[in-house]
C-alpha cells in the first residue's frame, strides 16, 4: 500500500517545455562540445565550466529533472544514460583524483534549464558539498 499511497500522492508537476536550450542543443538547433553521444544520451562541456572538468550528461528524451526520468524513462534509456555517465567518468580520468555528480531540480536547487542534466565536475579540489 506504501507505494500505491506514493504514487496517487506525487503530483504530475512535469510538463517539458521544448524550447529550452538543451532540446535546442538535441535538435541541432545550437552548436555543443560534445564529449561522447550514445542512442539515448549526450554528454557535453558546459559553457561556463566550474572546475576543469565540467560535462553536462543529458538524456535526448524530453525529461525536466532526474526524478522525472527514474520514474518515466524506459529501463533501455535509463540503462544507457547511466552507462554514458560511467563512459565520460572513464574518458576523462577521473577515479584518480575523485569528482562529483550534482543534478539541480526544481526551484530550491536554483535549476535552470529544465531539462534533465547531471553535472560531472573534477579536475580540483571540489571542497565539502554544502559549502
Ligand atoms: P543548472 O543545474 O540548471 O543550474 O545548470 C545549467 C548549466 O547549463 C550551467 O552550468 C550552465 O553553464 C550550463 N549551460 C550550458 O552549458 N550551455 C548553455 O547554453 C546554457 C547553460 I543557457
Amino acid at each position: 500500500w506504501r507505494q500505491t499511497e506514493y504514487r496517487r500522492m506525487t503530483p504530475m508537476a512535469y510538463s517539458y517545455d521544448d524550447q529550452n536550450i538543451f532540446a535546442k542543443i538535441l535538435r541541432g538547433e545550437i552548436p555543443n562540445d560534445t564529449v561522447l553521444e550514445t542512442e539515448h544520451s549526450l554528454a557535453f562541456r558546459d559553457i561556463r565550466p566550474q572546475a576543469p572538468l565540467h560535462i553536462l550528461v543529458i538524456p535526448k528524451g524530453a525529461y525536466v529533472t532526474f526524478d522525472h526520468f527514474a520514474q518515466n524513462a524506459s529501463d533501455a534509456e535509463i540503462a544507457d544514460y547511466v552507462r554514458t555517465v560511467g563512459k565520460v567518468c572513464e574518458m576523462e580520468g577521473v577515479e584518480a583524483d575523485g569528482w562529483r555528480l550534482i543534478s539541480n531540480a526544481g526551484e530550491n536547487a536554483v535549476q535552470e534549464v529544465p531539462h534533465l542534466h547531471v553535472h560531472i565536475l573534477g579536475g580540483r579540489a571540489l571542497g565539502r558539498m554544502l559549502e
